[in-house]
């Protein structure tokens, strides 16, 4: 049954495509293995190992199924070989992006050259300029787009990207021309810009203010100018006080208030005499009119935030507000910005801005990212643009994404805790269709075996349809092998797809068994194990018991701080597989701006902050190092944390530190820990001195001997002898050995 299924899978998979190449691990790989894998035409160049434990093959799917056939100890690395060369890849950019002459950033003739020439090299994939309006001082204000057979309008889901609205704001134009260049260059080879290209519209206007930015451009040629608005003479002299904001000029609640734009003609948010009264936002009103988009970015700089409406800070009824936020969050992913009103995340109301009209006039899902950080500011050091440009490739591929149907699993979930040998999990998978589309034809689950440690009945489940931002829950019964050791990591690769969208593919993983308990301080005798500084100290306010501890027992943790945590116990790592940290929590931390990370020490490497079921990447604001996960926002009722040492890549730790960092303003009451516990699996039997997975009468001669040598143990001796956890080895040891032989 195991292997029909497998191999039904594997026909699906690759009806229409080449054949997947996979990097396979086999446990176990004595000689006489070696040779029947050999015999089997299986190469063995390029394989790793660490001899008699495990030897990692590079096969194809087909191999690797039949080595899973035979029996063999086998376990899927690296599902598909390409999409991960292809996923790891990144530009040597030096050479790739070419920065421009302001600060890196393009002069307005030096955009339109990069045009020319990615126009010139990639126009199977790209329109020439689409004029769409012309700017005040009679400039073109142009758009193209990105997609195959580009001069054909096809029935494709369109996206609209934005940039320069601010004429001061250079990186909301840069990253367009990244992201374009990365589109171009890469299509043909990464699956998923491939895969946008051949089935999305994506649209470009990257200077909507051409008058402003050549503005700048005059007074500043090396970059730094500071005018904001567009260049129509308001009546305020020649400098950066004429003009009107564009961003005030959209006609949805244009005007509705003076906080929100001004109606002074020199202030720096004049909304000018009437809504869309200049030609820049008029252009843009009627190029998205005339098209059909799904959703919008209109880009703007700096603050690590993403944006959405409304500008009056009121919040967009449901169920966009929740597309809003569950999208945004998976924009934010990595570059860690900040989702919200713009109210929620940079203090400030708007009215007549472009997300506003784009949503509340046009119904887009739009949304404006500020890219970079306050000490960015709009100009950033040259050395700084390319990276600000790579952090916003993610969001802009999710947003084109998005655009149509597009699958992922949303939540999953397994009735047991323990997950035992020889037994059937019930696991229970959430399919989210995220994208603005629904479904095309019937939604598809594939599930590949992980390792040969599971088997699955059914290896498909196809499910009618996902309308368009909704959920379906799926049920799948695998059972996991009898012959599955405690501590053995297995699971599932899930692939999921209707007739157009793109193969996204996920893996659920798990570790057979119950974990021992290595540490546990449920802080009711003290702080013996902690070192600590700044206010951290013993709370009543407990998730159990009477005491946690928390970062500031009195009161709302201090401003402009770092303080810490520090748990000295030496575990022995070296003799755990998959260690686990849990522990219970409770916060309140200003979002975005103050933070607490959980970090273990590494001694090559120094403290590496963690990631759990509950850290987001930091915002880069200076208490929120960028891309370090960790605690902030409001979490009143105590929760469970649970965190994967094997992010640490096999690095044993030797300490860990609760670091708390806030910045000058702005504080909250904390962060709580209760039942601190590290847990592990112990593939070894703690007695099992001379390791051949029984306890028996040889392991009582070894210890003997070693008791009687009187010598100083090794770490390995203590942890697997030391029955009575004093530290030696002693008479009590070799009793209590004794006494689970006999079963007492
Ligand atoms: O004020 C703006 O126009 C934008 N910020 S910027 O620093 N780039 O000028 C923010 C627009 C926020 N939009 C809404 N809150 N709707
Ligand atoms: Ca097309
Ligand atoms: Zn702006
Ligand atoms: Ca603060």
């Amino acid at each position: 049954m195991f292997k029909a299924s497998i191999i039904l899978v594997t026909l699906l998979l690759t009806a229409n495509a080449q054949e997947i190449f996979q990097s396979v691990r086999v446990w176990d790989p004595t000689p006489e293995l070696i040779k029947l894998i050999a015999e089997q035409g299986i190469p063995m160049d390029h394989t790793v190992g660490k001899p008699g434990i495990f030897l990692d093959l590079t096969v194809s799917e087909s191999e690797s199924v039949a080595l899973m056939s035979t029996g063999i100890d086998v376990e899927i690395l690296i599902p598909n070989l390409t999409l991960y060369y292809q996923k790891m890849n990144r530009p040597a950019i030096e050479r790739d992006f070419p920065l421009g002459s302001m600060q890196g950033n393009y002069t307005w003739d030096e955009l339109n050259d990069r045009f020319d020439e990615l126009r010139t090299q990639y126009s199977a994939v790209m329109t020439d300029r689409i004029i769409i309006g012309e700017s005040m001082e009679g400039r073109d204000i142009w758009a193209f787009k990105v997609s195959d057979n580009p001069n054909e309008d096809e029935e494709e889901p369109e996206v609209l990207y934005t940039g320069l609205t601010h004429a001061r704001e250079p990186l909301s134009m840069m990253n367009l021309f990244y992201f374009v260049q990365l589109l171009c260059e890469n299509y043909g080879t990464d699956p998923e810009l491939t895969y946008l290209i051949d089935n999305r519209e994506m649209w470009f206007i990257p200077v909507v203010n051409p008058d402003g930015y050549l503005y700048n451009e005059s007074i500043q040629p090396n970059g730094g100018g500071m005018h904001r608005k567009n260049r129509r003479d308001t009546n305020c002299g020649d400098g950066t006080n004429r003009g009107v904001d564009l961003n005030r000029n959209y006609g949805y609640s244009w005007g509705a208030n003076n906080t929100g734009s001004s109606p002074d003609p020199c202030s720096t948010t004049y909304r000018g005499t009437e809504e869309f009264s200049e030609p820049e936002t008029a252009a843009v009103r009627d190029f998205v009119e005339d098209r059909e988009f799904m959703n919008v970015l209109h880009y703007h700089t700096y603050s690590n935030v993403l944006i959405h409406p409304y500008g009056n800070a009121s919040l967009p009824e449901e169920p966009d507000l929740t597309t809003y936020r569950e999208v945004g969050e998976e924009m934010t992913h990595y570059n860690g910005y900040a989702v919200g009103t713009g109210f929620e995340v940079i203090g400030y109301t708007v009215n007549g801005d472009a997300v506003d009209w784009s949503y509340g006039d046009q119904g887009l899902i739009a949304y404006t990212p500020e890219v970079g950080s306050s000490s960015q500011g709009f100009w950033p050091p040259e050395y700084h643009v390319e990276t600000l440009c790579q952090d916003q490739v993610h969001p802009n591929k999710i947003f084109a994404f998005v655009a149509g149907s597009d699958f992922m699993i949303s939540h999953e979930n397994i009735d047991d805790s323990v997950i035992e040998s020889d037994t059937v999990v019930t696991l229970e998978i959430e399919i989210q269709n995220r994208g603005l589309t629904d479904s095309d034809g019937p939604v598809e689950v594939l599930f590949q075996a992980l390792n040969g440690h599971i088997s699955l009945a059914d290896s498909i489940v196809v499910i009618d349809e996902i309308p368009t931002r909704e959920s379906e829950i799926i049920l799948i019964e695998p059972s996991i092998s009898s012959e599955t050791v405690v501590g053995t990591e297995t699971g599932l690769i899930v692939f999921v797809h209707d007739n157009i969208s793109f193969q996204h593919s996920d893996t659920i993983r798990f570790v057979v068994g119950q974990p021992s308990i290595l540490f546990f301080d449920g802080f009711e005798t003290g702080l013996d194990n902690w070192s600590v500084d700044g206010d951290w100290g013993l709370t009543t306010a407990s998730a159990t018991g009477d005491h946690a501890l928390t970062d500031s027992p009195n009161g709302d943790y201090g401003s402009g701080q770092t303080t810490v945590a520090e748990l000295s116990v030496n575990i022995g790592f070296e003799f755990i597989v998959h260690p686990i940290i849990r522990f219970k929590a409770q916060w309140d931390i200003e979002e975005n701006w103050d933070f607490v990370r959980l970090q273990a020490f590494i001694p090559e490497e120094g403290w590496v902050s963690l990631a759990g079921d509950f850290t987001e990447m930091g915002s880069g604001q200076p208490a929120q190092p960028d891309g370090e996960p960790g605690y902030d926002g409001v979490q009143i009722d105590w929760i469970q944390e649970t965190i994967q040492l094997d992010q640490l890549n096999g690095n044993d730790p030797t300490a860990f530190r609760f670091i708390q960092t806030s910045d000058n303003y702005q504080e909250g009451d904390g962060f709580s820990i209760d039942d601190f516990t590290i847990l592990g699996y112990t593939q070894s039997l703690q007695g099992d001195l001379i390791p051949d997975g029984t306890i028996d009468i040889i392991d009582v001669l070894a210890l003997a001997d070693l008791i009687l040598l009187d010598q100083e143990p090794s770490a390995y001796q203590l942890f697997f002898s030391d029955l009575d956890n004093n530290n030696v080895l002693n008479v009590m040891d070799l009793v209590l050995l004794v006494n689970i032989i006999m079963g007492i």
